[in-house]
């Protein structure tokens, strides 16, 4: 894989139907073994999937000659890639002519589709980030690397009881995956534990690992194929395996279940994706993820570097290594490693290659989630790389003492190793410190590394961060998931659109043209109808297509504030049975996402929307006026059905705590109008839709820290609203939790505490943003320009333009390979 391959643009004709008709109908016979009559769609799902990979690879056949002069290689320990039929079927441009030939079959491709299980390989944006990148490097024409893990379980499934979020496995493998290609010829040994063994060498002593435990890591390739098929590049996730299948020693004395303990142990390591986004639980299943999958796809770079080009020296002008976050930080010892004790080079030569192959992307200040690892730990696992950070981190901070900074508070600060809380290693510090170049993801977020967690080490090298605003990719955010909107777009503005999305542009000049709106219209109202339908039949609640549907979905956290929005439902709710009979704006508040298992706070709040759903719904006095969802399982496929029917976008995080937010730019495509604090990208969406396009309140950054050093701020803001007191003490006194009235007392007591999110001080303001809305909302033409404005200018935030500027200013990689 990645070959660039001319494919033609359109949909193939007829021949092509009865071609792809015959080639799913042998791959369901002859691989699958069903009958055309008993195969259920998941079978047709496989077969279909088959099929389109032999066309896949056939597109990838390797041209004569050279390998690409530098390729990326993208270091993600998550990757939440969702569906990938609908992707590949669009990218090939082969969506009609698969319908039409499971069509001559009988068959649906809506179903076909809707049976393949989602990759849900990730947690929430730093793995979707990395999906839309990976689409977006093979529809450049980048040749790019996916590197990560093939988990058996994904993100764990949600479901509800009493309310309550429960969680079960999730099983994507049960019945194998028809896109992967094992590879068990690219297998690497990764070490464990043990100790290093020094013998003189030349002038100098040479040291050497020698691990007590050996893992291995055998590939499994995904092809990722670009827009128009014109290049399939590959995601290489490593499973785990054990050395030997079985210790035949101990099975032959009769320890049949201790014969496997070695393999199991191993195995252990691909089994699950940790389920926790936001906080460094720091236990050792973990560090042994990121090392193993780390160590094997240097391993693997290595390799295929040597082969091709021979001299390691050359490895920077070849190879562009991407850390995504700081999950694979110990890709800087390791390579140091690599080259010194297996390689053979020198410290210098090492240190120069390692500092021109690897960058670094920071993907949130929050403390909680800025991963140390005890030198305790460490040094029982990884005892030479521990060697190695010590040495990296004297030599560091010798330059600091020569350099005239040698004061002990400044050592402290850009140390490698934190020793304020034991000993403990930063591996944010030792990635920045191993990396070429160093990004955020959103302006204020980069803006905040250099003057917060990152402002002595950027002072000693201050071209080194820089920021890549995130984006997003539209053929699956846009193309896929809003067909009818595409269809428009292309009517008015063009095909060109589907390759230039600055064509949407175009739109911006329709936006009172009364024929356009009302087609813009219908194409929402079928999205919000397809909704309602799916939210009937999840959660059995009957919604309106024609109120406005208020969405907010993304990970449940404090700092993303669910809660604001449940405290402006609630008062909404006791305004409206204040006035049942004024003019309100009919409202559906629908909420999805998924909370870490053991976050408790979170399903706290998860309870809290079910419970106020539960009362709101049943009251019928708020009848036709005000309803609450929570959509079960909340997914990339769930987010492809929810973001096309979204009119209102909530994103409404405590200024200065999310580091971009992408899911912000999915619905501003699809026309939702945002109300959002000035935070992560929601403040580059503003400068590009217009501040008349977008309801902005709140505290800024700075507001935000000012306020925070005001003592009894919370209580102050929530004595100078009655509106907040009321909401507050109707939680609090157990009108949503009868059976169990102190439930929520955690969450009002710790607003009436502490409130380190500020959401009393934001209250006020998102209230009254809230009825401006709800105002706009009755006049149609006044919101349907805002809504086709937000379509029309949101071009720049496409993954292509950030894969774009990663290249030119990070990798420095051309795109014309
Ligand atoms: C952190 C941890 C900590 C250890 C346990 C497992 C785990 C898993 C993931 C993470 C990363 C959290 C950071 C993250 O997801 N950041 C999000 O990145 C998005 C893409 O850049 C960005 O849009 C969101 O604002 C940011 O919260």
């Amino acid at each position: 894989m990645g070959a660039s391959a001319p494919k033609p643009a359109r949909p193939a004709g007829g021949d092509a139907v009865v071609d792809l008709r015959e080639a799913i109908r042998d791959k369901l016979i002859l691989t699958l073994g069903q009958s055309l009559e008993t195969a259920r769609p998941r079978d047709w799902f496989v077969a279909t999937a088959l099929a389109l990979r032999d066309r896949i690879v056939e597109a990838d056949r390797p041209q004569a000659g050279q390998p690409p002069h530098k390729r990326v290689y993208y270091l993600s320990l998550e990757f939440l890639i969702g569906r990938l039929m609908s992707d590949a079927l669009n990218n090939l441009g082969l969506t009609e002519t698969v319908r039409a030939a499971l069509g001559e079959l009988g068959v649906d491709l809506d179903a076909v589709q809707d049976a393949e299980p989602d990759a849900a390989l990730g947690n929430g944006g730093l793995g979707r980030l990395a999906a839309c990148f990976m689409e977006s490097m093979a529809s450049l024409k980048i040749p790019a690397v996916g590197y990560g893990i093939r988990y058996d379980h994904g993100l764990f499934r949600q479901s509800f009881k009493d309310g309550w979020q429960q969680e079960a496995p999730e099983t994507w493998l049960a019945e194998g995956n028809p896109w992967e290609f094992a590879r068990p010829e690219a297998t690497y040994r990764i070490g464990f534990g043990g100790g290093v063994t020094m013998s003189a060498s030349g002038d100098g002593i040479a040291r050497r690992w020698e691990p007590v435990e050996t893992v291995l890591a055998v590939a499994h390739d995904v092809p990722v194929v670009g827009w128009r098929g014109c290049q399939v590049n590959r995601l290489r996730l490593w499973k785990a395996e054990g050395p030997a299948p079985i210790d035949l020693a101990r099975f032959n004395g009769g320890d049949h279940v201790g014969a496997l303990a070695e393999r199991m142990r191993a195995e252990a390591i691909s089994r699950v994706l940790y389920p926790s986004d936001a906080s460094a639980a720091g236990q050792e299943l973990r560090l042994r993820q990121e090392y193993f999958f780390t160590s094997a796809s240097l391993q693997d770079l290595v390799a295929r570097h040597k082969a091709e080009r021979g001299d390691l020296r050359s490895l920077p002008d070849h190879a562009a290594i991407q850390l995504n976050d700081t999950h694979p930080a110990i890709a800087v010892p390791e390579l140091m490693r690599l080259l010194t004790d297996e390689e053979g080079l020198g410290w210098e030569d090492a240190w120069h290659i390692t500092t021109h192959t690897l960058h670094y992307t920071n993907h949130t200040l929050l403390p909680e989630a800025l991963e140390t690892w005890p030198v305790e730990l460490m040094e029982r696992l990884l005892p030479r790389h521990m060697q190695i950070i010590y040495l990296i981190n004297w030599m560091h901070l010798e330059e600091q003492a020569k350099g005239g900074h040698g004061d002990a508070a400044h050592l402290a600060s850009v140390s490698l190793i934190d020793e304020s809380h034991g000993r403990r290693v930063r591996m944010g510090h030792l990635a920045f410190h191993g990396a070429r170049r160093v990004n955020g993801v959103s302006a204020l977020h980069t803006d905040l590394m250099r003057t917060t967690v990152f402002s002595d080490l950027h002072a000693l090298d201050s071209d080194k961060i820089v920021n890549k605003t995130n984006g997003i990719t539209f053929r699956r955010w846009l193309h896929t998931a809003n067909p009818g909107l595409t269809r428009l777009a292309v009517e008015v503005v063009g095909e060109g659109v589907l390759d230039k999305p600055e064509l949407l542009r175009g739109l911006d000049a329709l936006a009172t043209d009364a024929g356009f709106v009302a087609r813009y219209r219908a194409v929402r109202r079928e999205r919000k109808q397809a909704l309602a339908a799916l939210v009937a039949d999840r959660t059995g609640i009957d919604i309106d297509p024609d109120a406005l549907f208020d969405v907010q979905v993304k990970r449940i956290h404090e700092y993303k504030r669910q809660l604001l929005n449940l405290l402006e439902t609630v008062a909404l709710y006791q305004a409206i049975k204040a006035e049942p009979h004024r003019d309100w704006t009919p409202r559906v508040k629908i909420f999805g996402g998924k909370a870490a298992p053991s976050y408790v706070q979170a399903k706290l709040i998860i309870k809290l929307a079910a419970d106020v759903a539960r009362a709101v719904n049943d009251d019928p006095e708020v009848a036709g006026r005000l309803k609450v969802v929570f959509l079960p399982n909340y997914s990339v496929s769930l987010a492809e059905a929810i973001i096309p029917a979204a009119d209102l976008s909530e994103q409404i995080s405590t200024a200065g705590l999310e580091a971009s937010g992408t899911g912000n730019m999915k619905f501003a495509l699809n026309g939702a109008l945002t109300v959002g604090t000035l935070d992560g990208a929601n403040i580059e969406i503003k400068d590009h839709v217009g501040a008349e396009n977008i309801f902005i309140f709140g505290l800024d950054a700075e507001g935000v820290t000012a306020r925070k050093a005001m003592p009894g701020y919370a209580r102050a803001a929530i004595e100078a609203s009655p509106r907040l007191a009321a909401a507050l003490d109707m939680i609090a006194s157990g009108r949503f939790s009868p059976e169990e009235p102190g439930r929520f007392r955690p969450l009002t007591d710790d607003l009436r505490g502490r409130d380190p999110y500020l959401l009393t001080a934001d209250f006020d303001d998102y209230w009254r943003t809230q009825r401006a809305i709800d105002a706009a909302w009755r006049d149609p033409a006044s919101w349907w320009a805002k809504a086709i404005h937000n379509t029309a200018r949101m071009a720049w935030f496409s993954s292509d333009r950030s894969m774009r500027e990663y290249a030119d200013e990070i990798w420095r990689v051309r795109l014309d390979q």
